[in-house]
């Protein structure tokens, strides 16, 4: 492979971070001009062994992206005007105008006038997620949203009932199972969500080799059930019903069995008693599903000795979300694989809590406060973004005025985006914290822009709690810190500083102060023997989120418990495996994980259970032939990455992506024909889009990807915009919530599509 590095050039290993996967790169820098030569695979990472997807070598292209932003941003003119100048400002001067405004705010209207919304590069950047807690504690709101509630809201629900975290994700033991069944994913595209595996096409070649089976359950004969051994359609939002369906046939069939479980686990009867109603043949219509298919299914899962049940986004952004999050773990609780290799597991993150149970155990963080307008439940510390527009645009003292976004794009990747623009336009003030001026932040007064990807370090503390195999690696920054920019994690504790009225070098000790109080020096603790004194004296005086880190590894599982010459993780260890490090296999973690009020894995937690009359409506409705109209699903496109990637011209370009999907039995009634356009309208709003057809579409089923409506006056994507496609979230609704997590429904849209 390598072509040796010319003189003055040197290679950095890093891992991409732009999707979960976390491939490992290997960044070539001319240290001469410190310009990026170009992005490789690196092959000696054990994570990913080379492999790259297209989007990995656009790092390249985004670095250099003449429309990212280098130095704050002020709007001159109204909001949401598309005549509005933009002026760059000084540090000092942004910081101020931010403070000044934002505090102004607070005293006359209390903390909660301020709401936050924070995207899902957060969660891939470790300055953005330490640093981002940070400033929101510092605000002191409560009307904190996330793009977890466009997402995965659903299994942190069902994990924190059933286990006692939110966190508590079980991963699919992906390189040791022989049956994966997959519902609403498409991992050779999306390359894997909530299931960090790099290189998943490499991996799922690699079940196949060893005589394993993979069966794929989606409304879209994917890129992923092209490849798999059985393709089962199913209708959007059937997932929770052919999931019981799978429970009651192990009832049935003499198959349920908790095995190890048994012990330690409540609510087996109560799931019993619940099956009952969804036999096969009950729930067929609604699922379209054939009843043999479903106990083939079931039987094959329980027949196999190392086989998992994994569900992702489609299950999730739907309708039932949560229950169906809960039973893809009760289907593997019931068949036997539940925390068994080759099943679901949970990981050891190198980075998290180093001792079981992962927190106090204690009720769910569930329904403490409720949003204004709806009364929507707070979860986990946060509200449901379908409420954010209300909560700003109907009257009243308590709404919100203004708005703080960090790596988020609500307006392209939350429901009804229409309001949500009227919403902002509306507001008092806002403020944004990202790289691109674009179909968000082009309504904030000031836009802060931190270094780009290659400019800082960064570790995925994040994805060590969701990974297949347990993985350790550090990315240092590739390239110098450009004069007169910030670090998100110093734009965060500068903004956290001035509204607390300290300097940022106080808000950093406090943190530290607050984070080696769990970590260090009392009974409980992953290091109950290592005085505070002792582990800042380890840890040095560098602010930063290395040092952070350090103590998370440090104190952590793999971690060296701060005692000299201790063969365990610090960051100096983890540093020094310049490719990553491999700390083996997922284990066995139960019981002692569980952190539920009860001790026990609850199986049927009351909260859940109550939402099982609704989808019994549900099925009941869906038999009846009416209201089976056309209903819009998304997909994903391997070199798109959310809304944020379109502006690199090597991913951008190419045929048109922005389609509506349609089956041709649909297209012929409708009158649509191949590359002519559809008119396709919700309860919610009504769009253009370019048709394909194909039969890879269950009939009934439409889909649009999300991501896509560029172009919007005002913002500064100069290449997006040439490839602008439309807005699906246009279509969506931020009426329909699944009711327990109030996670956007962003699947199974009704539409009506008509010829334009
Ligand atoms: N219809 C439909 N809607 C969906 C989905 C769907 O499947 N269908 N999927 C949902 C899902 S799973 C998700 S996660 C959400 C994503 O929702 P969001 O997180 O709101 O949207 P992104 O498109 O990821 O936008 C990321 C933003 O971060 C900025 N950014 C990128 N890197 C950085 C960085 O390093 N620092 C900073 N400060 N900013 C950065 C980008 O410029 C962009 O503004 O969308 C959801 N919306
Ligand atoms: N290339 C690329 N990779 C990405 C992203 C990206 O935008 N582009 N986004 C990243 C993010 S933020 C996330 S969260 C992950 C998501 O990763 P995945 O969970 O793999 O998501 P998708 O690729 O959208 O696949 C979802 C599938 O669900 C199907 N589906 C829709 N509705 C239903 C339903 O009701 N039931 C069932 N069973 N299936 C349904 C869709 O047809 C689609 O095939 O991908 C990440 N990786
Ligand atoms: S799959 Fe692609 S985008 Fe995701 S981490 Fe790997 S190279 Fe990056
Ligand atoms: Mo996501």
């Amino acid at each position: 492979m390598a072509r040796p590095l010319p003189a003055g050039h040197e290679l950095v290993h890093r891992s991409c971070p732009l999707c979960e996967a976390h491939c490992g790169v290997s960044v070539e820098v001319d240290r001469g001009s410190q310009a990026v030569v170009t992005v490789r695979g690196d092959e000696l990472d054990p994570r990913s062994r080379g492999y790259l997807c297209p989007k990995a070598y656009a790092l390249k292209g985004l670095h250099e992206d003449p429309d990212r932003l280098r130095r704050p941003l002020r709007r001159i003119g109204r909001r949401g005007d598309p005549e509005a100048r933009w002026q760059e400002i000084g540090w000092d001067e942004a910081f101020a105008l931010v403070a000044g405004r934002l505090r102004e705010i607070r005293d006359a209207h209390g903390a909660d006038a301020i709401a936050t919304y924070v995207g899902n590069p957060t969660a891939h950047d470790m300055g953005s997620l330490v640093y981002g807690q940070t400033f929101q504690r510092a605000l002191g709101t409560k009307w904190r949203f996330s793009a977890s509630s466009v997402d995965q809201l659903p299994k942190m629900v069902s994990s924190a009932f059933l286990y006692g975290s939110p966190l508590a994700f079980p991963v699919p033991d992906l390189d040791r199972t022989d049956y994966l069944l997959v519902l609403g994913a498409n991992p050779l595209v999306s390359n894997g969500s909530l299931c960090t595996a790099p290189d998943f096409p490499g991996r799922l070649a690699r079940l196949r080799e060893r005589g394993g089976k993979l069966v794929v359950v989606d409304p879209r004969r994917s890129e992923t059930a092209e490849v798999a051994d059985l393709w089962v359609p199913i209708r959007p939002g059937g997932d929770a019903a052919f999931l019981f369906a799978l429970v009651h046939v192990l009832f049935e069939e003499g198959l349920a069995d908790l095995g190890r479980l048994a012990p330690f686990t409540n609510g087996l009867e109560q799931v019993r008693t619940l099956a009952k109603d969804f036999a096969p043949e009950a729930v067929a219509a609604a699922t379209g599903i054939a009843p043999a298919t479903t106990r083939r299914i079931a039987r094959e899962l329980a027949g196999t000795e190392r086989a998992v049940c994994y569900g992702r986004i489609g299950t999730c952004t739907q309708s039932f979300g949560t229950l169906a999050s809960w039973l893809v773990d009760v289907v593997n609780a019931l068949s036997g694989h539940l925390d068994e290799p080759g099943g679901a597991m949970w990981p050891r993150a190198a980075s998290g809590p180093g001792s079981d149970p992962p927190r106090r155990p204690g009720p769910p963080p569930y329904a403490r406060w409720r949003s204004r307008v709806r009364g929507l439940p707070e979860f986990n510390g946060e509200l449901p973004v379908a409420t954010l527009a209300e909560e700003i645009d109907s009257a009243g003292d308590a709404r919100v005025r203004a708005l703080f976004t960090l790596a988020g794009n609500p307006v392209l990747s939350t429901p009804n985006g229409a309001r949500l623009e009227r919403a902002l336009a509306s507001l008092e003030f806002m403020v944004s914290v990202d790289i691109y001026r674009n179909e968000t932040t082009r309504f904030a007064d000031v836009i802060l822009p931190p270094t780009g990807h290659l400019e800082h370090s960064n570790y995925e503390v994040v994805f060590d709690l969701v990974s297949v195999r347990h993985w350790s690696k550090y990315s240092p920054q590739a390239l110098p810190k450009p004069e007169g920019t910030r670090h998100v994690w110093e734009i965060l504790s500068e903004l956290a500083g001035r509204l607390a009225g300290v300097p940022a070098a106080v808000v950093e000790q406090v943190m530290l102060g607050a984070l080696l109080k769990d970590a260090v020096g009392r009974p409980g603790t992953p290091c109950p023997d290592v005085s505070e004194a002792d582990a800042r004296a380890k840890l040095g005086d560098e602010p930063g989120p290395d040092r952070v880190l350090d103590l998370m590894l440090r104190a952590g599982p793999f971690g060296d418990r701060f005692a000299e010459g201790q063969e365990g993780l610090s960051l100096a260890r983890v540093r020094e495996a310049i490719h990553g490090l491999d700390l083996g296999p997922m284990e066995r973690r139960l019981p002692a994980m569980l952190a539920t009020e009860s001790g026990r894995l609850e199986l049927a937690p009351a909260p859940i259970v109550a939402d099982v009359t609704r989808l019994r409506a549900w099925v009941e409705r869906s038999r009846s032939p009416e209201g089976n109209g056309l209903v819009l699903v998304g997909r994903r496109h391997l070199r798109s990455n959310n809304s944020w990637m379109h502006n690199v011209q090597a991913l951008a370009k190419g045929p048109e992506r922005c389609t509506l999907l349609v089956h041709p039995d649909d297209a012929a009634r409708l009158g649509l024909a191949a590359g002519g356009r559809a008119r396709v309208r919700s309860r919610v709003g009504e769009l253009l889009a370019p048709v394909s057809v194909s039969d890879e579409m269950m009939p009934g089923v439409v889909s649009l990807p999300h991501g896509f409506g560029h172009g919007a006056p005002g913002a500064a994507l100069s290449v997006a915009a040439r490839h602008a496609g439309v807005n699906s979230n246009l279509l969506t609704d931020e009426a329909e919530i699944d009711p327990i997590s109030g996670n956007g429904v962003l699947s199974g849209i009704p539409v009506e599509v008509a010829p334009a």
